[in-house]
């Protein structure tokens, strides 16, 4: 049987993790799993890891890495034999550590965003909760202004998206990610992709992934 192919997408809040996993997903087979999405799905259905996870996340805040390592693995299990993109895990190197042990990944695709652009970008955010889908009014807008593209459903702001919070998740990210990428480095899975938009930063991941699987479609244009 042919290895499934397991990547993880880095970079800070706001990198455009969440809009790059999206371009990766139409292109090539593999799952996206969000640790983000997951939790906000909790909170949105009232779960009880939803009201102590929100506690968190509305500081801008990490979840604790025993929670986070729990329901992250629960969801890779589901997902064993496929290709998976997993989207805001790991936060630390704790949680790089124990991941690699559970399902050794193949790649490590960190984006590189300066946070001048970020914190732009954040205050122009909408999202779709129960898919995760994402939106900017000015990069890409949904067709009818404040609802979802696909199920016409209200869009909302993330709780965790007002000034303060990015902030706070900003500086949370510069102390926290640097043992990560050392940790990929050390494994010798590092890939870095630079740029101030997705659409510049997009060929060369799109790019990085032919040379690991093969695409649905040649056609890199989203
Ligand atoms: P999340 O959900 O993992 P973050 O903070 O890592 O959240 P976020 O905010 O979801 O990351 P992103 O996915 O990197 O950002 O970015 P995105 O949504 O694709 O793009 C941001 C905006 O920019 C969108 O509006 C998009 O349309 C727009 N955009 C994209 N590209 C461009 C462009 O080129 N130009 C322009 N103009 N716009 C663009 O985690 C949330 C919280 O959950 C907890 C934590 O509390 C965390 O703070 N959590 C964890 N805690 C511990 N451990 C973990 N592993 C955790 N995972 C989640
Ligand atoms: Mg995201």
């Amino acid at each position: 049987m042919i290895k499934s192919f397991r990547a993880v997408i880095l970079g800070a809040p706001g990198s455009g993790k969440g809009t790059i996993s999206s371009r990766i997903v139409r292109k090539f087979e593999m799952k996206h799993i969000s640790s983000g999405d997951i939790l906000r799905n909790h909170i949105l259905n009232k779960t009880p890891l939803g009201l102590d996870a929100k506690k968190y996340m509305d500081k801008g805040q990490l979840v604790p890495d025993e929670v986070m390592i729990g329901v992250v693995l629960s969801e890779i299990e589901k997902s064993s034999g496929n290709n998976w993109l997993l989207d805001g895990f790991p936060r630390t190197r704790k949680q790089a550590e124990i991941l690699y042990k559970k399902a050794p990944i193949d790649a490590a695709m960190n984006l590189v965003v300066p946070f001048d652009v970020i914190i732009d970008r954040i205050q122009k955010r909408w999202v779709h909760l129960p898919s995760g889908r994402v939106y900017n009014i000015d990069f890409n807008a949904p067709k009818t202004p404040g609802l979802d593209d696909v199920t016409g459903e209200k869009l909302v702001q993330r709780d965790d998206d007002k000034p303060e919070s990015v902030q706070k998740r900003l500086d949370i990210y510069s102390k926290t990610l640097g043992p990560v990428l050392e940790f990929y480095k050390e494994e010798g899975i590092l890939e870095e992709f630079s740029g101030r938009t997705s659409d510049e930063i997009w060929p060369s991941v799109f790019k990085y992934l032919q040379s690991h699987l093969t695409p649905i479609t040649q056609d890199i244009k989203v």
